[in-house]
């Protein structure tokens, strides 16, 4: 596989309403984003992922765009924009705007037009339908937060618009060129403007299975989960390849692409040599459990799911291209409540759990507060949800016939909102990320967990996390680390992740993610690299053969044994 500038570096998704609050109007803001850059870089963060800071409604908290061209005034001004993308090359770090065209917002200036005149050239930036007189829709989707993909179309009764998001999310027709020119346009500006590249939201949704038609029901609503007509819908790498071709490739961007629901043998056109995108997250474990009947059916899975998932998606990538490991974003709970049972949840639990998908062969992603071992918030009442996703979830599970008590237990345990309270910088007035109320409560447990405690103590998840990017980036584990071959070991062993990544080292990944010991015989000898119970270990020369490991102990060991072969089987 040919190697690229990003392959040993490290990713950190900024989430811009929540990271720091510059002017003290309770929303994050681009120069507060600027004012922490030093601490990312300390942290050893490369490259930097901004969900949205485009003008917008907020319907979806930025993922409605009214301008590509500009950011919302509420996060500052294109010069703060320009500044922050100086500023970050000024410590050799890149900017990934997010790219979201799925869909625009329903406020954006091409959605006003095709209302006044659907026939016209806008009118065909969207797929814009007759409704049957009986009011009739073209097909049974469900949008992705509930309720019929299709709603009439403002000042037209006869006529209605599609949105698998939001109805203030209306989807932009890409069958049309004049649409993807559009789109290409809007890359291209802002690579001009001297970002490195996008990540790129739901893009698998942009190729619809047309002629419109129902599929089977998945639930009582009578109407079908939009994954059933993506799995019909053929044809997508048209648009991705002219994409590459003609946006990313002239200015050979960095692409990350969202990508959901595609297809088993897919993988290469999406992320090979000629892919369409640089990388794609590894999402096996985020679809794992879930149900399309909602929320309430799914099954929260724990440590030996994720393990099967990832495990099973780095064999299938293999050398075909380079995943972005992900454990949190701003659709997730926070990794720490989902992942670990409550016994768990402890700082060694968190390291245990950051060794164990750092060290995955493919680019490192870790989400604002995740670095600190932030947590998921306390809701006590649906009207505290902001998140219209949660909302939704919340209403599905009670017409499914939950109790208040146990909807509330649903919605709070995936609300996207868990992960969208603010930073927590340090343990006085707002968690120190605003001077006035934050748009989002601060999780009241900000008094124990804050990047002030946090960066000053040399055993905190924090300092983890830096000598994980550290040894990640080290000359001298660098290569086996970042371009080694991935090899799981011992897989039958319950609540163990545990793997090798090999090259010109023998490195073995063993995270015991569990409340019980667990003995490992390693078959030869061994040097500790990395131990998430002792901190100031530096390469410990051990002499016996075996590891025993404590309940949420994470060690990463150099295998030393003079006759140990490359292919030599672990586990
Ligand atoms: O998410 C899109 C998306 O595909 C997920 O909601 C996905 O359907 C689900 O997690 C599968 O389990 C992106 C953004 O990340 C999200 O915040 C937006 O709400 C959405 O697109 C619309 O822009």
């Amino acid at each position: 596989m040919i190697r690229k500038w990003w392959h040993d570096k490290t990713a950190y998704q900024i989430y811009p309403k929540s990271f720091c609050d510059s002017n003290g109007d309770g929303v994050g803001d681009i120069q507060g984003i600027i004012s922490r850059l030093d601490y990312l870089k300390s942290l050893g963060v490369d490259i930097i992922w901004i969900s949205p800071c485009y003008p917008s409604p907020w319907a979806d908290q930025g993922y409605d765009i009214s301008d590509y061209y500009n950011v919302d005034p509420r996060f500052g001004t294109m010069d703060d924009m320009d500044q922050l993308i100086r500023e970050a090359r000024r410590r050799d770090m890149y900017i990934l705007m997010d790219l979201v065209v799925n869909h625009c917002s329903d406020e954006h200036e091409w959605f006003r037009k095709a209302c006044e005149d659907p026939d016209g050239k806008f009118g065909k930036y969207f797929y814009i339908e007759d409704m049957d007189p009986s009011g009739g829709v073209p097909c049974n989707w469900r949008s992705a937060f509930g309720g019929s993909v299709w709603e009439p179309l403002p000042g037209h009764p006869d006529k209605c618009y599609l949105h698998i998001f939001h109805k203030k999310q209306p989807d932009l027709n890409w069958e049309n060129p004049e649409v993807r020119e559009e789109v290409y346009d809007i890359i291209k500006w802002w690579m001009e403007r001297g970002i490195a590249g996008f990540r790129i939201d739901a893009i698998i949704d942009i190729k619809k299975a047309l002629p419109f038609r129902d599929y089977e029901a998945g639930r009582d609503d009578g109407l079908c989960d939009i994954s059933a007509m993506l799995e019909n819908a053929e044809g997508i790498g048209e648009f991705l390849g002219e994409m590459r071709d003609v946006a990313f490739a002239p200015y050979k961007a960095l692409t990350i692409g969202e990508v959901f629901n595609e297809k088993y043998d897919e993988l290469e056109d999406f992320i090979g040599e000629n892919g369409y995108f640089s990388s794609m997250f590894d999402f096996s474990h985020v679809v794992e459990g879930q149900s399309r009947l909602g929320c309430y059916a799914h099954r929260r899975i724990g440590v030996d799911d994720y393990k099967r998932c990832v495990f099973a998606a780095q064999k299938r990538i293999g050398d075909t291209g380079f995943f972005s490991n992900v454990i949190e974003n701003h659709d997730r709970p926070r990794a720490a409540s989902y992942y670990l049972p409550e016994s768990g949840r402890t700082e060694a639990g968190k390291k245990c759990l950051a060794l164990a998908y750092f060290m995955l062969r493919g680019l490192p992603f870790i989400y604002q507060g995740q670095e600190i071992g932030m947590e998921n918030t306390v809701f006590s009442s649906p009207y505290e949800f902001d998140d219209i996703g949660t909302i939704g979830e919340y209403h599905v599970s009670i017409d499914a016939g939950l109790s208040e008590e146990e909807a509330m237990k649903v919605a709070s345990l995936y609300s996207r909102d868990n992960a969208r309270t603010p930073m927590q910088w340090n343990d006085g007035h707002n968690a120190g990320f605003s001077e006035a109320d934050p748009w989002l409560p601060v999780n009241p447990n900000h008094k124990l967990i804050n990047a002030n405690e946090q960066t000053e103590r040399s055993d905190s998840v924090y300092s983890f996390y830096r000598q994980l990017i550290a040894l990640r980036k080290d000359p001298e584990y660098r290569e086996t680390l970042v371009w080694g071959d991935f090899e799981p070991a011992y897989e039958d062993r319950e609540g163990l992740i545990a793997y090798c990544r090999r090259a010109d080292r023998n490195l073995l990944i063993l995270a015991n993610l569990k409340s019980e010991p667990e003995k490992i015989d390693i078959g030869c000898e061994y040097r500790i690299l990395l131990d998430n119970l002792d901190p100031v270990i530096t390469h410990k020369d051990e002499t016996q053969r075996s590891i025993q490991l404590q309940a949420w102990q994470g060690v990463l060991l150099e295998l030393i044994h003079p006759a140990f072969e490359k292919k030599h089987k672990i586990g």
